[in-house]
């Protein structure tokens, strides 16, 4: 099996290096940084014409969107238990959480921060309100999902919902109310910040403001 990740440091593509990170696997990283435009160069583009990151080759074939490649790794590498087997009781809540952050909370973090580029940028205020609300309402929801003080959000075991879910809450970390603020959150985010694989994918991508304090 070959991987050849793009990725930019800090975009949609850190929980896929940082999976590819956790399971200890050969992967080969290319950095493509979107602050200087390399996601619209021609030679990216005939990997991903749409101009965004990440994409990663996986044996020969480019492939996109970060939790449809968390997914997929989950699958190639079942033994590394990054996701509930099939037919097991904590699958439909992995799906269910999967499809919550694609569908909900990325859209909306795009639109935060795309609001001016993707849309009109005399629209952007009311698109920049109305994807607050629904992160904040991601933020609380998922709170309410670890109030019962489970230490990841499925199945009491690491699991790709993790990494897509803490790239996420690291996102929200110079909003008006980071994920940080959540009370359940809060040890949660602190606990995953704790992963070796965390540390190392933060060292790997030059990234130096959202760690836990050395102890
Ligand atoms: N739904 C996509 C979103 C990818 C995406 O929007 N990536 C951003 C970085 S977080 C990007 O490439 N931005 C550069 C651009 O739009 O020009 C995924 O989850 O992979």
């Amino acid at each position: 099996m070959s991987y050849t990740l793009y990725y930019s440091p800090s975009g949609a593509s850190m929980a896929v290096h940082w999976m590819l990170i956790e399971m200890d696997v050969a992967f080969e990283a290319r950095l493509t940084d979107i602050d200087t435009g390399a996601q619209r160069s021609a030679e990216y583009l005939r990997l991903n014409p749409a101009g965004r990151v990440p994409t990663l080759i996986v044996d020969g074939v480019p492939r996109h969107e970060s939790a449809a490649l968390l997914m997929l790794l989950a699958e190639r590498h079942a033994g590394k238990d990054l996701a509930p087997a099939p037919g097991s009781s904590d699958r439909p809540e992995w799906m269910e959480l999967m499809i919550y952050l694609a569908n909900t909370v990325l859209p909306a973090m795009r639109d935060w921060f795309y609001a001016d580029e993707d849309g009109e940028p005399a629209g952007a205020e009311a698109v920049r309100a109305l994807a607050r609300r629904r992160i904040e309402g991601a933020w609380e929801r998922l709170d309410g999902h670890l109030a019962d003080r489970r230490a990841y959000l499925v199945g009491g075991k690491l699991s790709t919902v993790d990494f897509l879910a803490v790239m996420l809450m690291r996102w929200s970390r110079n909003m008006p109310t980071p994920a940080t603020t959540w009370p359940h959150l809060a040890p949660y985010i602190k606990r995953m910040r704790a992963l070796p694989s965390f540390v190392e994918v933060n060292a790997r991508e030059g990234l130096v403001d959202w760690l836990n304090p050395e102890s």
